[in-house]
């Protein structure tokens, strides 16, 4: 049982209202005022970053979400069921489902072979599709997904740092920087050691090494959220929002409602709008929120507002509050990686030489060991032998960020002729700089299927970047020759914009109101107690995964935030 299920007041019973709302205040919406210090808005790991650090602190915290609680461990990564570690292959579909795109422009064509006795129409807005979107500007791969974790449900856990000249924005100086990255390191859980045991990851890495000898690029582990499980080897535990929360706020969240709780989640609500205070546009009174499952609107209060609910549907949140006027820098710089794709079968040549264990790493042993056990199997590696994890950071050399792994994502399906030990992933991702009209802005007269204003993308490559993706394209193939063939039907492409699900800078943080939203704390410029999380605060191009860095904005904000409820 959720604190839904905490009686709100009957409205009428309010008496002054004490907040500012334009609409009509439907009849049975439930004022809430349960003294409730922050009230964090989406539950991805952006948000339980906040709600962790502050419940730390003695607040009390409430946390709304639109999606649903789907795991009984609340904000739990879905690939930690043991079906997806035996078949990652699996996994593409759980992604596949739970990512929802954010515009897609309407198809004015229906099928021509449909059987004209059918009705068809090119209606105006079908489908939850966007009639004010030109395909051409589009993020066409840009989702969200709405659940109780978020994103974090089923991402990668890729945690790299960014390169401090070529992507790091200079928000707070390097010893800051370095003590909030090793704080969020420790709290989602990085680690570069858990794969360091595979032969096929020591394979990988030493082929790239080697290659690259003379060049004095670095191959490494890509540093990932995860641990291992030590009594069972061929299990890892994927950090997410259950993670960030930790065991204690989970505990929290599994007793009874009632009023003297600290930490209270309620999924299926969707925050509608931020609610200002009636004589004081910079006090924000608390929100409106719907909870989806009986259609109740609920006015609920707290001293602290933060919203965290992804790089698009914050912003969206925040032109639904009316506050477009008077934050111009909204939904602009916007950012989102270029990205190219590949994925190749082994050479013969890498495959063979393992039994030989030529960098004396103890493979034989363990070759041995395997082909006694199953001897039909022609390949050296063991069943449960982990896929390669590996990266080449971002250098001046190489300005992108790659990953040379094996990861299910929407695309990228291995047929099933194929055995997938001896397929690699090649994604590479490109920096794009930050330029105010590649924006997403929402449109006041078209909802999206929560009822929200629909937004619409305008996003264009500058012909500096598209250069450099280009060239990242020619890198990418580079290495990849060094390690195998093309996988048909998965030879390199460049990804549909929006693929990398990395927007930034749509609330992004700076110095002043004209070219930012937010302060260095993550503040809302203008207001006293209304603060935002999410990749959206990072100002600057970025090429790594962003995720990290928008944790580290987070625990700025939280500090602010406890430090201001005094
Ligand atoms: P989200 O995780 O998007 O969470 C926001 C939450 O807010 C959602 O649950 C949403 O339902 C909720 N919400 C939205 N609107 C409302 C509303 N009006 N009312 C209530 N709730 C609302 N990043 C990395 O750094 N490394 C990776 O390896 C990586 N891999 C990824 C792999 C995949 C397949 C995907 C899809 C993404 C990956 N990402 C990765 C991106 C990463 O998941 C996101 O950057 C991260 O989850 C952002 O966290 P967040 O809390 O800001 O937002
Ligand atoms: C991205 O969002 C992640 O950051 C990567 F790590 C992941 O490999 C990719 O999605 C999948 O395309």
């Amino acid at each position: 049982m959720t604190a839904a299920s905490i009686q709100g007041q009957d409205f009428h019973a309010i008496d002054p209202p004490g907040f500012f709302l334009k609409d009509k205040i439907a009849e049975g919406t439930k004022l809430i005022d349960e003294n409730i210090d922050v009230l964090i808005v989406g539950s991805g790991p952006i948000g339980a970053t906040y709600a962790r650090k502050l419940v730390e602190s003695g607040r009390k915290v409430w946390m709304l979400e639109v999606g649903a609680q789907e795991h009984r461990t609340p904000g739990e990564h879905k690939k930690n069921a043991i079906v997806f570690q035996k078949d990652v292959n699996s996994f593409v579909n759980v992604i596949k489902g739970d990512l929802n795109l954010l515009s897609v422009p309407t198809s004015k064509v229906t099928s021509n072979t449909l059987n004209p006795v059918s009705y068809s129409n090119a209606a105006y807005i079908q489908n939850g599709q966007n009639p004010n979107q030109a395909p051409h500007v589009n993020l066409d791969n840009a989702a969200a997904t709405r659940t109780v974790g978020g994103m974090a449900a089923h991402w990668t856990c890729a945690t790299p740092r960014p390169h401090p000249k070529l992507e790091l924005p200079d928000t707070y100086d390097s010893k800051r920087w370095d003590q909030l990255f090793s704080a969020a390191e420790r709290l989602i859980g990085t680690s570069s050691d858990e794969f360091e045991d595979s032969i096929r990851q020591q394979l990988v890495k030493r082929t790239l090494q080697e290659a690259y000898a003379d060049d004095d690029r670095e191959f490494k582990a890509l540093p990932l959220a995860c641990k291992r499980s030590e009594q069972n080897k061929s299990f890892v535990k994927w950090s997410s929002t259950a993670t960030v929360l930790g065991q204690e706020l989970i505990d929290i969240l599994k007793q009874e409602p009632s009023r003297a709780k600290k930490f209270e989640l309620l999924d299926e609500h969707l925050c509608e709008k931020i609610l200002p205070v009636n004589d004081d546009p910079k006090q924000v009174w608390g929100v409106k929120a719907q909870d989806l499952r009986t259609g109740t609107d609920k006015l609920i209060k707290a001293k602290q507002v933060v919203i965290c609910a992804g790089a698009v549907l914050t912003p969206q949140i925040l032109f639904n509050s009316g506050l477009d006027e008077s934050l111009p820098a909204l939904g602009k710089w916007l950012t989102e990686q270029t990205m190219t794709f590949c994925q190749i079968v082994l050479k013969k040549s890498l495959i063979e030489k393992v039994d030989k264990d030529p960098y004396h790493l103890g493979w034989k042993k363990i070759v041995e060991a395997h082909r006694k056990q199953f001897k039909a199997d022609p390949l050296p590696f063991p069943f449960d032998d982990p896929d390669p994890q590996i990266t080449t950071p971002v250098s001046d050399k190489y300005p992108w960020h790659t990953q040379i792994h094996r990861d299910a994502f929407s695309y990228g399906l291995v047929p099933p002729a194929f055995d997938q030990r001896v397929i690699v992933d090649l994604r590479w991702f490109g920096l794009v700089k930050p330029v105010e009209s590649n924006c997403v802005t929402f449109e006041h007269k078209i909802k999206d299927m929560y009822g929200m204003p629909q937004p619409t993308f305008n996003y264009e490559l500058s012909d500096e970047d598209a250069e450099q993706a280009n060239e990242m394209m020619n890198d990418m193939t580079t290495v990849a020759s060094k390690l195998g063939g093309y996988l048909p039907g998965a030879e390199p492409v460049f990804l549909p914009p929006g693929a990398a699900l990395h927007i930034c800078g749509t609330t992004r943080v700076g110095t002043s109101k004209t070219d930012s939203v937010v302060d260095e704390n993550c503040k809302v410029w203008d207001f006293n107690n209304l603060y935002l999380g999410g990749c959206n605060v990072i100002p600057t191009r970025i090429a790594c995964n962003p995720t990290l860095t928008a944790i580290c904005y987070a625990l700025v904000g939280a500090e602010a935030i406890d430090k201001a409820l005094g």
